[in-house]
C-alpha cells in the first residue's frame, strides 16, 4: 500500500496535491481508504486528460469519406442484400447447442435519469408481473438453455457503486432459477471526476475521491481483469451476446444474429451490431456509418443536423441505421484487445453535476450547474478495430423498448405498453382474439415470458393451450 509521503510526492507531481489536504484530521481507516483510492488511480495519465478534456474540449471531426454503413435487411429476401435465413439460423443454433455462446449485460450505469434508487436491473419492468429487468433477462437465458440443451453462462458487469446491491438482489431471488455457477458478476473500472473549471480531481468528502464508472467501453478491460474471459475459455465459449440493462424487449439469445456474426462471408466474426431504422432524424441514438472501409457509430450529438436530415430519393433517411447497443463479440477479439498493452478506446467527455466538497474548507461546495467533467469510453468504438464488421437490421416493435426516463419518451410507461403490444401481436398470430381500443392499442395488459416463447412462431408450436379470446381489461401473464 502506498505511504502518505509517496502519495504526496506523486500527487504533487501531477498538480493534485489537494487530495491530501485533510489527511491530518482523518482517522486510520479513512486514511487507508483514501490512500488505496489514490493508488488505484492512473495518476500519470491525469495531466494530459485535464489538458485534453477540461482545459480544452475535443472537437469532433467527421471523416471526409463518411457514408451510411451497409446492413443485412430484416427481410432476408430484400433485394438490397438478400441472405439465407435458414442457413444462418442453423449456424447460430449449432453454436448454441455446443455451448459456445455467453450472455453479457452491461449494468454499471447510474440510471440517474430514471430516478430509481438501486441498480437499474432491479427496476420492475414487466407490465403485468412487475418482474425486474434482471428477471426478464434471466427468463431469456433459461428459455435458451432449455431450447438448445446447453448452458448459456451469464456475465453481469456492475460498477463499484452497485455491485453489492446487484449480487444481493440475485441471491434474494435465488438467481431466478439459473445455476449459481453460471452467473458471474464483476465491477467495471472507475475514473476520477474532474472539476470543470480547474481540472482538479473532485472529492465527495474529506476522505473520498469522486469517481464515475468508466463507461460501457470499460467492459473490454473489465472482462479480462475480472477473469470472465478465462472463465469463458474454460467453458469453451467463443461468442458473447452483449446487451444493455434497460431494454426488456431484447432478444438476449438470437440465433439469426449469432449466425450472421459468426458465419456471414463479410463478417470477421469479431464484433457485429444490431440496428433499427431511426424513427425521425433527431432520435437520440448513435448511427452506424462507414468510413475508410470500417463500420463505426457516430453519437447523435456528433452527427451534423444536415446529415441527420439528409434523405434519399425514396424519402427515407440516408443515415438511417440507429444503434440499439446490441452486439455480438468474439472471445478472441476481446482477448486480443484487452491483452494489448497499447489498447485504449477514446474518451468521451460529459459535463455533469457532481456533489463535492470545497478542497480548501472541507465543507460541501455550493452547487452550481454542471461542475464536473466525467470521462467515459464507449464499447462501439471497438468496431473500428475489427477487420470487418456487419450490421443487422431488426424490428423496433419486436426488440427495443428501453426504460430510460421516469416519464415521456423511453419511459416505463412506453416500455410496458410496447411489451404488451408485442405479446398481443403474438397472441393474434396464434389465432387468439385480442380486444383493441379505437386507436388500435390492445385493450388489455399482456406479458409473455421468454421462458414461454421468444417469437410468435414459438408461441404457436409451444404446446400451450391458449385461450380463444382475451377479455377487455384483462391482465394476463404467461
Ligand atoms: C445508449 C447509446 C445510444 C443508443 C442507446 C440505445 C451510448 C453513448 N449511447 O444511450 O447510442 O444506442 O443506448 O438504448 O452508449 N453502462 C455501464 N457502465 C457505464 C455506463 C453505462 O455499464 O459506465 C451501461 C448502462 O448500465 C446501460 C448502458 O450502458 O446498460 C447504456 O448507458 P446509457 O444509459 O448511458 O446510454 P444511453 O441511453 O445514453
Amino acid at each position: 500500500m502506498l505511504t502518505h509521503d509517496e502519495a504526496k510526492a506523486r500527487l504533487n507531481a501531477v498538480g493534485q496535491g489537494h487530495l491530501l489536504n485533510f489527511y491530518p484530521v482523518l482517522d486510520e481507516s479513512q486514511r487507508r481508504g483514501l490512500l488505496s483510492q489514490i493508488e488505484s488511480l492512473d495518476l500519470d495519465a491525469l495531466p494530459s486528460l485535464v489538458e485534453q478534456y477540461v482545459k480544452n474540449k475535443p472537437v469532433f471531426t467527421l471523416p471526409p469519406d463518411l457514408g451510411p454503413a451497409p446492413y443485412y435487411p430484416r427481410h432476408e429476401k430484400d433485394p438490397a442484400k438478400p441472405w439465407d435465413r435458414a442457413a444462418v439460423e442453423k449456424a447460430g443454433e449449432a453454436l448454441l447447442r455446443a455451448g459456445k455462446v455467453a450472455a453479457f449485460v452491461v449494468a454499471g450505469g447510474q440510471g440517474s435519469r430514471l430516478g430509481f434508487e438501486g441498480p437499474k436491473g432491479c427496476f420492475p419492468a414487466g407490465p403485468v408481473t412487475g418482474k425486474s429487468l434482471f428477471e426478464i433477462f434471466a427468463d431469456n437465458i433459461a428459455g435458451a438453455q432449455r431450447r438448445y440443451g446447453a448452458v448459456v453462462p451469464w456475465y453481469i458487469m456492475t460498477s463499484p457503486l452497485n455491485h453489492e446491491a446487484t449480487v444481493e438482489f440475485f441471491k434474494k431471488h435465488r438467481f431466478f432459477g439459473l445455476g449459481h455457477n453460471d452467473v458471474m458478476f464483476f465491477p467495471q473500472g472507475v475514473l476520477p471526476s474532474l472539476d470543470a473549471a480547474t481540472g482538479d480531481v473532485l472529492m465527495t468528502s474529506r476522505h473520498e475521491i469522486a469517481t464515475n464508472p468508466d463507461g460501457h467501453g470499460g467492459s473490454i478491460k473489465a472482462l479480462k481483469v475480472s477473469g470472465a474471459l478465462d472463465d469463458m475459455r474454460r467453458r469453451g465459449v467463443q461468442h458473447i451476446s452483449y446487451f444493455q440493462v434497460d431494454n426488456p424487449l431484447v432478444r438476449v439469445i438470437d440465433p439469426a444474429f449469432i449466425g450472421l456474426h459468426a458465419a456471414a462471408k463479410d463478417s470477421s466474426g469479431e464484433m457485429s451490431s444490431k440496428m433499427i431504422p431511426k424513427a425521425y432524424p433527431e432520435e437520440k441514438m448513435g448511427v452506424f456509418c462507414a468510413s475508410r472501409g470500417k463500420v463505426e457509430v457516430i453519437e447523435y450529438s456528433d452527427l451534423p443536423a444536415s446529415l441527420q436530415q439528409e434523405r434519399l430519393a425514396d424519402g427515407s433517411l440516408r443515415f438511417i441505421a440507429g444503434s440499439i447497443a446490441i452486439h455480438m463479440m468474439s472471445v478472441e477479439f476481446v482477448e486480443r484487445l484487452a491483452s494489448d498493452p497499447k489498447f485504449s478506446l477514446p474518451y468521451h467527455r460529459a459535463e455533469k453535476k457532481v456533489p463535492c466538497i470545497d478542497p480548501r474548507t472541507g465543507e460541501p461546495a455550493p452547487a452550481w450547474g454542471n461542475n464536473g467533467v466525467k470521462l467515459e469510453r464507449f464499447v462501439f468504438d471497438a468496431l473500428a478495430l475489427c477487420r470487418a464488421s456487419i450490421v443487422y437490421e431488426t424490428d423496433r416493435a419486436e426488440e427495443f423498448a428501453p426504460i430510460k426516463n421516469a416519464t415521456g419518451v423511453d419511459s416505463v410507461e412506453t416500455s410496458r405498453a410496447m411489451q404488451s403490444a408485442r405479446a398481443a401481436r403474438w397472441f393474434e398470430a396464434c389465432g387468439v382474439d385480442v380486444p383493441r381500443t379505437p386507436t388500435g392499442e390492445p385493450d388489455c395488459v399482456l406479458e409473455l415470458s421468454a421462458r414461454t416463447a421468444t417469437s410468435a412462431s414459438e408461441l404457436m408450436i409451444g404446446g400451450l393451450t391458449l385461450p380463444p379470446r382475451i377479455e377487455r381489461g384483462m391482465r394476463l401473464a404467461l
